[in-house]
C-alpha cells in the first residue's frame, strides 16, 4: 500500500528558513517553525518510521521542504530538479544522501519537476504541471518512473495553485481529498472524492502515514469530516504554512 511507510528523511530548518519563498511575503517566526518541525518529526517517529535527519542548509532557505527535490520509493529514488530558481541547488545537496541510501537513483536531467506536484495513487503516479513542473520535466519523469516500475499520468494543476498536492491528498487506495476547484476536473474520476468544505481549501494537503491521517490545525470542518472514517491527528503548522507549505512537504517517505 502506497501509504505504508517505514522510513523517512527530513531536513532541519536553518535560520534562513524565514527567507523562504512565500506568495504572501509573510515571514514565519523561526523558533515556532522549529517547534512545528520537531513535533512533525516526533509524530512520524510515533507512527513507527525510522527518520534520518539531515543537517540544515543555510544557503538554501526552502530546503526544509525536502519533498520537492526528490521522489522516494522502496525500490529506488528519483532526484528531481526544482523549478524555483532559489531551490535548484537543493537537488545536489540531497544527492549524496540518496546515493548512499538507495540501490537505484535516477536523475532528472531535462526540464523541472518538484515533488509537491507528484501524487502517488494505487495504480499510477500523477504529475501535475505547474509553474514549478514543466512539460519537459514531466515527460522525462514519466520515463524515470517506468524504470522503477510505475505508470504515470500528466495532469494540470489548477491555475494559481503552487503545487498539485496543495489541492489534494490520497487518503487511502480509493479515496482522495480535493478542493472544489480540482474536484471539477476529470482527474480523479476513478476515485471516491471527499471535498474540502467551504472556507477550508487550505486543508487539502493532509498526509496519510500508516494508519493515521495527519491534518493541519485550523480546519475544524475538514477534521470532523475526515474523523468519521480515519484516525486523525491534528498538527500545528501555522508558521510553516506562511511559506505556502503543508504536511507532505517536510519529509520524503518510503
Ligand atoms: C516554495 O515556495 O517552494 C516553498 N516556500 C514551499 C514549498 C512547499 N512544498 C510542497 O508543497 N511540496
Amino acid at each position: 500500500m502506497f501509504y505504508k511507510f517505514s522510513r523517512a528523511i527530513v531536513r532541519l530548518p536553518g535560520n534562513t528558513v524565514i527567507n523562504g519563498l512565500s506568495a504572501s511575503c509573510i515571514q514565519p517566526d523561526y523558533l515556532t517553525l522549529k517547534t512545528e518541525h520537531l513535533n512533525y518529526v516526533k509524530a512520524l517517529k510515533n507512527l513507527g518510521l525510522k527518520i534520518d535527519i539531515l543537517e540544515s542548509e543555510e544557503t538554501l532557505p526552502d530546503s526544509v521542504f525536502v519533498e520537492d527535490p526528490a521522489l522516494t520509493f522502496r525500490n529506488g529514488a528519483i532526484l528531481l530538479y526544482p523549478g524555483a530558481q532559489t531551490r535548484k541547488e537543493e537537488s545536489s545537496a540531497l544527492k549524496p544522501y540518496l546515493v548512499k541510501t538507495f540501490d537505484q537513483v535516477h536523475e532528472l536531467k531535462n526540464g523541472s519537476a518538484e515533488g509537491g506536484d507528484i501524487l502517488r495513487l494505487k495504480e499510477e503516479v500523477l504529475i501535475g504541471l505547474s509553474d514549478r513542473t514543466n512539460e519537459i520535466g514531466a515527460l522525462e519523469l514519466q520515463k524515470l518512473l517506468l524504470k522503477l516500475g510505475y505508470q504515470s499520468r500528466i495532469v494540470e494543476t489548477p491555475k494559481g495553485v503552487l503545487h498539485f498536492k496543495s489541492d489534494c491528498a490520497a487518503l487511502d487506495e480509493e479515496t482522495v481529498l480535493v478542493t472544489p476547484r480540482l474536484a471539477k476536473s476529470e482527474i480523479f474520476k476513478n476515485h471516491e472524492l471527499i471535498i474540502t468544505p467551504e472556507g477550508e481549501f487550505g486543508a487539502a494537503n493532509v498526509l496519510r502515514v500508516n494508519e493515521v491521517l495527519l491534518v493541519p490545525n485550523g480546519y475544524p470542518k475538514t477534521a470532523e469530516l475526515l474523523s468519521a472514517k480515519y484516525e486523525v491527528k491534528i498538527m500545528d503548522i501555522f508558521e510553516v504554512s506562511k511559506l505556502d507549505a503543508g504536511l507532505s512537504c517536510m519529509s520524503l517517505r518510503w
